[in-house]
C-alpha cells in the first residue's frame, strides 16, 4: 500500500479538525448544503506536477479527503487527484505506466491527439504487475486535457474509486495574452464520490450512471481556497462517472468563460451558469478585485444545490491582470463531405449494437471533414466522446435545442440530453489507425455504447 505525501501532510496539518467531522463523513452532501449547519471545511487540494519523462503507478492507495482522516481509493502514485502533467507544445511525454491493482487497467490521454498505440485503447490493457510504455509527441494547442483508465468493462469503477488527473499542454498564443498564471491558475476537478461507512471510497455501479453523495473537488470534501483579490483561473473538469454539474457562483457574479475542451475560444464570454458533464472541460477567469478581505464566494452546483467549494478572500494584493475579450481564431471545418449518424440506444448500445473490442464499425478517410450526428434513444444524458480528434459543435434540436457558449471553439465531449440530436463536423488529421467513440458516462460506456473506428 502507498501512501502519498500528501496524505502524509493532511494528517498533519487538519488533525484538529477531526472530531468536528468524524460523524459527517457519510453525510450526502447534499443534506449539509441544504441545512444551516455549520459545515467544517478543508483546504483544497492542489495535486503535485509531474514531469513528462515519468513513471505513473496506479495502485490501492490512502488519500486524506480533508479532516486528517485516511480514506482507502485507487490512486496514481499515491495521489488523488494523480499529479498533474504540465507541457508545452513540441513537448514528447514518456510515461510508464505501472499497474498495482489487482485488476487490469490501462490509461487513456482524453483529448489528446496520438497515435492508437499511446490512445488507451482497451485492447492495450496491462495486467497486474504490468507496465506499458507511452511515448508521444505534444502536437496540439493549448488545453486542459486529463488522463484516466480505460479498460473495457472496469473504467467507470477505476474511476470512481480515484484514478484521474489533468494534462495542462500551454502554448505560445497562450502566453501572449497575460493570462492568470502560477498560483492564480487553478485546475479543478470537480466529481461525486460514495463513501462507506469508514470513509473509504466505493464504487456502487447503477445502470444510470453511478451517483455519489458527496462532491470533491481535487478529492477534497466541503473545500475552500483563499484567494487574493486578483483574477484568477480556473481550469474545471467534469470528473463524474454520470453526474452533470450547473456550475454557478453564490454571489450572481457571472464567470468569464475563456475556453473549453480543446483549449481557448475565440472570444471571452460572461456568464452566469454552466453546465459540465463527465469528460467535459471550461477554462473561467473569476474576478476578486475589489473584494473586501473576509468575502466568501461559494462555486455552486446548481442541478443538485451542493455547495462545490468555497473561495476565501484572504489578502489585498495589486496584481494587474487584465480579462482579453479576443482570445484565438478559431477556423470553422468548412463543409463535410459525408454524413453519418449515430443513435445512442438504451444504455449499452451505439446504432443498436454493443461493444466488441474485436469489432471494427466504420472507417474514416483520414483528412475528409464529416457531419457526425449523435441521436438519443432514451436513457440519456449521454456525454458523447470522440477519441483521436477534436470537433466543432455545429447544432442541437430537439430538448434544450440551442447551443452554449461553452461549446464554441473545439470540443472532444458534447452532452446528449433527452431527445436532443446533436451535430458536429470532425476531421481526423493527427493519425490514421483506429480510435474510439463512446459515451462517457461510464457505466454505459462499460456496458458497450462504445464503437471502434478506424481512420484510414
Ligand atoms: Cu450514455
Amino acid at each position: 500500500m502507498v501512501i502519498g505525501r500528501r496524505a502524509f501532510l493532511g494528517g498533519v496539518v487538519a488533525s484538529g479538525a477531526m472530531l468536528a467531522t468524524g460523524a459527517g463523513i457519510a453525510n450526502p452532501a447534499g443534506v449539509r448544503a441544504a441545512g444551516k449547519t455549520t459545515v467544517t471545511r478543508y483546504p483544497l487540494y492542489l495535486p503535485p506536477p509531474i514531469g513528462l519523462a515519468s513513471s505513473l503507478t496506479a495502485a490501492p492507495s490512502t488519500v486524506d479527503l480533508g479532516g486528517g482522516n485516511l480514506s482507502k481509493a485507487w490512486a496514481y502514485n499515491g495521489f488523488m487527484p494523480g499529479p498533474t502533467f504540465r507541457a508545452r507544445s513540441g513537448d514528447t511525454a514518456q510515461v510508464v505506466l505501472r499497474n498495482q491493482l489487482s485488476e487490469e487497467t490501462i490509461t487513456h490521454w482524453h483529448g489528446m491527439v496520438v497515435d492508437h498505440p499511446n490512445d488507451g485503447h482497451p485492447i492495450y490493457a496491462i495486467p497486474p504487475g504490468g507496465t506499458y510504455q507511452y511515448s508521444f509527441p505534444i502536437q496540439q494547442r493549448a488545453a486542459l486535457n486529463w488522463y484516466h483508465p480505460h479498460p473495457h468493462m472496469l473504467t467507470g469503477k477505476q474511476v470512481a474509486l480515484g484514478l484521474a488527473g489533468a494534462f495542462i499542454i500551454n502554448d505560445a498564443e497562450e502566453d501572449g495574452l497575460g493570462l492568470p498564471g502560477g498560483g492564480y491558475e487553478v485546475p479543478l476537478i470537480v466529481r461525486d464520490a460514495s463513501l462507506d461507512s469508514l470513509g473509504n471510497l466505493q464504487y456502487k455501479p447503477r445502470s444510470g450512471g453511478f451517483l455519489g453523495d458527496t462532491v470533491l473537488v481535487n478529492g477534497t470534501r466541503d473545500p475552500y481556497l483563499e484567494v487574493d483579490t486578483a483574477l484568477y483561473r480556473f481550469r474545471v473538469l467534469g470528473g463524474a462517472n454520470a453526474r452533470i454539474f450547473g456550475l454557478a457562483l453564490s454571489s450572481g457574479a457571472p464567470f468569464t468563460l475563456i475556453g473549453n475542451d480543446g483549449g481557448l475560444l475565440a472570444s471571452a464570454a460572461q456568464i452566469t451558469r454552466i453546465d459540465i458533464a463527465p469528460g467535459e472541460r471550461v477554462d473561467l477567469l473569476v474576478d476578486f478585485r475589489g473584494m473586501p478581505v473576509g468575502t466568501r464566494v461559494m462555486l455552486r452546483d446548481l442541478r443538485s444545490g451542493w455547495n462545490l467549494l468555497e473561495f476565501r478572500v484572504a489578502r489585498q494584493m495589486n496584481v494587474s491582470a487584465t480579462v482579453p475579450t479576443t482570445l484565438s481564431t478559431i477556423t470553422p471545418l468548412g463543409s463535410s463531405v459525408r454524413t453519418r449518424t449515430f443513435s445512442f440506444d438504451g444504455m449499452s448500445k451505439i446504432n443498436g449494437l454493443e461493444y466488441d473490442v474485436n469489432r471494427i464499425d466504420f472507417e474514416v478517410p483520414f483528412g475528409d471533414t464529416e457531419l457526425w450526428r449523435f441521436a438519443t434513444n432514451g436513457n440519456a444524458p449521454h456525454p458523447v466522446h470522440v477519441h483521436g480528434a477534436s470537433f466543432q459543435v455545429v447544432s442541437r434540436t430537439g430538448g434544450r435545442n440551442r447551443l452554449f457558449p461553452w461549446e464554441s471553439g473545439w470540443k472532444d465531449t458534447v452532452l446528449l440530453e433527452d431527445r436532443e440530436t446533436v451535430e458536429i463536423l470532425i476531421r481526423f488529421g493527427g493519425y490514421s489507425g483506429e480510435y474510439l467513440l463512446h459515451c462517457h458516462k461510464l457505466e454505459h460506456e462499460d456496458m458497450g455504447m462504445m464503437s471502434n473506428f478506424v481512420v484510414v
